[in-house]
């Protein structure tokens, strides 16, 4: 009886064109807490009702609490072997698209380049009045912090719940989950949407699609295999075992 993990080597041994879904549990062993394992709370509220723009409105301040004491665990927080192992791949296909639902910025800091951030990043924000961007994860002196240009609020430059994804990424994760012949979801429970259904494309349209989570998630059933180990123990084991492969 072949292992799941022999068949997602041989998968990838064969593959040319892959795709990886990460979600929080990629970071989980830097240090980050995910959402829905750290009770998914924040001052007592769940994060859907923090991270969205309603949130916002009523109390930008107490939103920025949230996101500046975020900004401080991803500034303190280094990129674990999943993120390396995950940006080694990169280089050994010659289709290769990185999506995650993540903000912390780690896989860009463990080089991860071929990489769509579908629900924004901790480090950007944007003023409210003239969109000017800014870009850095210093520690914020007022909160909420104004625009250096016009003076105006300055908000997370995150996708909030009931707020669309970024549109040019958004079309690069779906092309690479479609074009897919192996696509690999990390790290994710798989509930937020429309992301977690970028799995279900990988999987309609013949990639053959694997899990690499300790638990199981609501998409297990649809994949071809899961692997049920931290990312930063598979993941490192993935890419040993692929070994010098060339593109
Ligand atoms: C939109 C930024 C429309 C914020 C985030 C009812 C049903 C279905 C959908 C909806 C619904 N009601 C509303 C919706 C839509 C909603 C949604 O999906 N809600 C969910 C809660 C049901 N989605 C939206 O609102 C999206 N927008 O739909 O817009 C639209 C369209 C056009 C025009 C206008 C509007 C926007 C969703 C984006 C929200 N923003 N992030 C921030 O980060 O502060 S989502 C947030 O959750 C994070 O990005 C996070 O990454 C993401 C998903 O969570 P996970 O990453 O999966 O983390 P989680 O803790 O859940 O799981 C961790 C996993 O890791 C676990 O499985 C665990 O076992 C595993 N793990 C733990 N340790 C390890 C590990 N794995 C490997 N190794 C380890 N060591
Ligand atoms: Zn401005």
């Amino acid at each position: 009886m072949i292992s799941v993990f022999d068949r997602l080597v041989a998968a990838l041994r064969s593959a040319s064109r892959v795709s990886v879904l990460t979600g929080a549990g990629v970071s989980a062993e830097s240090g980050i807490a995910t959402f829905r394992g750290a009770g998914g709370l924040w001052e007592g509220h769940r994060i859907e009702e923090v991270a969205t723009p309603e949130a916002f409105a009523e109390d930008p301040e107490r939103v920025w609490r949230f996101y500046e004491m975020r900004r401080r665990n991803a500034r303190d927080a280094r990129p674990n072997p999943g993120h390396e192992a995950l940006a080694a791949m990169e280089g050994r296909f010659s289709e290769f698209l990185l999506a995650t639902q993540n903000v912390d910025g780690l896989h860009r800091r463990a080089g991860s380049r071929n990489l769509v951030e579908l629900h924004g990043s901790i480090a950007r924000r944007y003023c409210v009045q003239c969109r000017r961007t800014e870009e850095d994860l210093e520690p914020l002196e007022m909160l909420p912090p104004v625009c250096p240009g016009c003076g105006g609020m300055q908000r997370p430059d995150i996708v909030w719940f009931g707020e669309p994804l970024p549109v040019a990424g958004w079309a690069d994760a779906q092309d690479a989950a479609r074009s897919a012949e192996v696509y690999l979801v990390v790290g994710t429970s798989a509930e937020v949407y429309p992301a977690a259904g970028l799995a279900l494309v990988a999987a309609d349209a013949g990639a053959a699609v694997f899990e690499i989570n300790p638990a199981e998630t609501a998409l297990s059933p649809v994949f071809a295999g899961a692997i049920r180990e931290p990312s930063g123990v598979a993941l490192p084991r993935v890419v040993d075992a692929l070994g010098g492969r060339t593109a």
